[in-house]
């Protein structure tokens, strides 16, 4: 049986049923995050949740549970659906009104879903390293939240999917800013840039763990922008998510970079980053 969570209660998934005057459906008005489940427990859920509270106070929602209320809550939904490897999704939408764009009363509560989704780790991507799409960043100026309206990340998403890559990567004019669900790292002399926490980018979880991997390995970071130009003739060119850990990229489409094959620091981090989940997870 699959469960899910709806305002706070588990359900089977078929007994969930949202309102079309949701207003995450009609305006994409909430906010979400997915965390990673290894080994049957969360990884780094503390930092997904303190961050899905920042993103509610910056769009002036107030969530209806604490953070130790919503954790346990999340923690039994992984543990009804048997979840091994895998995520799970959480979205806070800001309830049920009358179509208006102006926010709703107070009284009106944020609807709340969950869902847990099995996806075992990308091993073989994670060993070979995939492609990328150069796209223009048209996204709005708070990608600092993680909002549910995601268009822009979408379009760019499929631009690149099209091209046969995996993922895109957004530039704006010629300073590139993140990936369409990722973060994205180059590495030029042994020193590894990427666009430093702004509104221009989602500070991503995997993206602290890597910095914080750097400093305990005396890897020279800098949090700086970075062009296309230093892009293409990078050493070394990697993606950070969630669902994607540290994944090389060995080819921006168009053979403007082609290092066939992931680089050293890459490596490193990667190996680093599977200990962190081996002392979380087991
Ligand atoms: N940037 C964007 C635009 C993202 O959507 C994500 C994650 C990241 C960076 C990386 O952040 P985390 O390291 O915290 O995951 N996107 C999530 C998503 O929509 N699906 O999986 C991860």
């Amino acid at each position: 049986m699959n469960y899910v969570i709806l305002n706070g209660q588990i359900l089977e998934r078929n007994e969930a049923k949202v309102d079309i005057e949701d207003r995450g459906y009609q305006f994409g008005d909430g906010i979400y995050e997915v965390i990673r489940v290894y080994n049957g427990t969360f990884f780094t859920a503390d930092e997904h949740l303190t961050r899905l509270f920042e993103s509610a106070e910056k769009i002036g929602m107030t969530l209806p549970c604490t953070f130790e209320e919503l954790k346990n809550l999340l923690a039994s939904l992984v543990q009804r659906n048997k979840v091994n490897d895998g995520i799970i999704y959480l979205q806070f939408s800001r309830g049920v009104a009358a179509r208006q764009h102006h926010y709703p009363d107070k009284n009106v509560e944020p609807a709340f879903t969950a869902y847990t989704k099995e996806m075992p780790r990308p091993k073989d991507k994670l060993e070979n390293g995939v492609q990328a799409k150069l796209v223009e960043d048209v996204r709005w100026l708070r990608c600092d939240i993680k909002s549910l309206n995601l268009l822009g990340n979408i379009m760019a998403k499929q631009e690149a999917a099209e091209a046969g890559c995996f993922e895109a990567i957004l530039h704006r004019g010629d300073k590139v800013t993140e990936g369409s669900s990722s973060n994205m790292f180059i590495v030029k002399d042994g020193t590894i840039k990427t666009h430093p926490a702004t509104n221009l980018i989602l500070n991503g979880i995997t993206r602290r763990v890597i910095l914080d991997i750097c400093k305990e390995q005396n890897i020279p970071v800098q949090e700086e922008e970075f062009t296309v130009e230093e892009l293409l003739s990078a050493d070394e060119i990697f993606l950070a998510s969630t669902t994607s850990e540290v994944m090389p990229i060995v080819k921006v489409t168009g053979g403007e970079f082609e290092a066939g094959e992931p680089g050293e620091i890459t490596k490193k981090l990667q190996a680093v980053f599977e200990k962190k989940i081996t002392q979380q997870c087991g």
